[in-house]
């Protein structure tokens, strides 16, 4: 990843991109003893993991977030298998990371570290790239590690030179306080034109369909399937980070349908991200229906169905009707196969409609159609408030 820390011992060759991950079990419910949503984030990165380590505590060391005995451990690990970089699950405090170094002798990340990595590398839009910059800038600007070699080219290097200390962290304070602030302006810029632009494609008489969910739940795949369209669909975490939005046709409805694929949630998503991406999640505030795809074959689902509620509400995306699709249906062991692909499902003591379906298989796709057909008809003879209907006349 990024260039090794000065103060990291050289004594052992290293393999680049090995990774050893750590997961500490404070207790709470829900941790991922088998650390496989870090090791997915790990592999999405780049990254090979090659040995994983969990341990238990009551709380977090102030000084190394581990004890001291298992810190040594953990570095007879990495040395073992000669990884250059140990990636913890939980978020870090610098001085937290900054020790763990010098007691490692190799780089250390954490979580909010990976997840930024990763949408930094898979940006691709003007406004992706601004969104991921802008994240990746707060991030940085709570932890004062000389590493962040991109922003010293960015600007010539100015002012980096000279010595350690106080007078150096005031300089990169600086520095990193201009650059959040452009970042902040030349994105408000792009997100200003693209608003003009989505109001004017934007006709009234559009439905507008969004899918949401945990990433890699299948929602590009969702997506390709009712559109027959080729959007990147792969095995990895946050394969999407732009939105693409497409017609749908679903018959004699009345109604022109439009259905959007964007970016995934995750278990502590960084709030840097939330923030950055707040326009681009915009498409999902705005929609008329949410189709909120679940991974129904993996373990953790209803986790995951509950972070992508606290998103949708941190968005105020929360009032939207929404529609549950438990995919892949075809991977699920024949003693979990639902009696009935479609259901009611409670959710903060809402019951919400339920369908089951594979967007690989194709099974349960019809039965989808059926239903948007009859929401986008429903919402078309549905009509407007006199005063939006004058207002839409100009
Ligand atoms: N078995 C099975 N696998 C599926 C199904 N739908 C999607 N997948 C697989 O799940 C993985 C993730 O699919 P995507 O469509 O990229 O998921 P996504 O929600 O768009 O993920 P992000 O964009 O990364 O947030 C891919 O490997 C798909 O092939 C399904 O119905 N059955
Ligand atoms: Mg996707």
């Amino acid at each position: 990843m990024n260039q090794a820390p000065p103060h990291l011992s050289e004594a052992i060759p290293r393999q680049e991109g090995a990774v050893v991950l750590i997961g500490v079990d404070f207790g709470l419910p829900h941790f991922d003893a088998e650390l496989e949503e870090l090791g997915l984030l790990a592999q999405t990165a780049g990254l090979e993991p090659v040995a994983r380590l969990v341990c238990k505590r009551k709380a977090p060391d102030a000084a190394l977030f581990v004890g001291s005995g298992k810190a040594q451990e953990i570095r007879e690990l990495a040395e073992l298998y000669r990884a250059s970089e140990v990636i913890f699950d939980q978020a870090l405090s610098p001085a937290q990371q900054r020790n763990l170094e010098r007691e490692l002798g190799v780089a250390v990340y954490d979580r909010t570290f990976l997840i930024l990595e990763i949408f930094a590398q898979r940006a691709r839009s003007h406004e992706g790239k601004l969104q991921v910059e802008l994240a990746r800038l707060q991030y940085l600007s709570t932890r004062l590690v000389r590493r962040w070699s991109h922003l010293e080219r960015q600007t010539g290097g100015a002012g980096v030179r000279g010595g350690p200390g106080e007078k150096q962290i005031e300089l990169d304070r600086r520095m990193i306080d201009s650059s959040i602030k452009r970042t902040r302006e030349r994105l408000a810029r792009v997100q200003k034109q693209r608003g003009t632009q989505r109001r004017q494609r934007e006709r009234r008489d559009t439905f507008n369909i969004s899918l949401v969910g945990y990433t890699n739940a299948g929602k590009s795949s969702l997506f390709n399937a009712l559109v027959k369209a080729r959007a990147y669909a792969a095995d990895q975490l946050f394969a999407t980070l732009d939105t693409t939005t497409r017609h749908l046709y679903l018959g004699d409805v009345g109604r022109r349908v439009s259905i959007s694929d964007t970016v995934g949630f995750i278990r502590e998503l960084p709030h840097g991200l939330v923030d950055a991406f707040r326009a681009t999640l915009q498409e999902a505030v705005d929609a008329d229906l949410l189709l909120h795809v679940v991974d129904a074959a993996n373990p953790h689902h209803p986790e995951q169905i509950a972070e992508v509620q606290q998103v949708l509400a941190d968005i105020g995306a929360d009032d939207v009707p929404q529609l549950m699709v438990f995919n892949k249906l075809d991977a699920l062991p024949e003693e979990r196969r639902p009696l009935k692909l479609a259901d009611a499902m409670e959710i903060d003591g809402l019951a919400v409609p339920r369908l089951f379906l594979s967007a690989r298989g194709g099974e349960g796709l019809p039965a989808l159609r059926e239903e948007l057909a009859r929401r986008a008809a429903e919402a078309a003879i549905t009509p407007w408030p006199q005063s939006e209907l004058q207002s839409a006349d100009h």
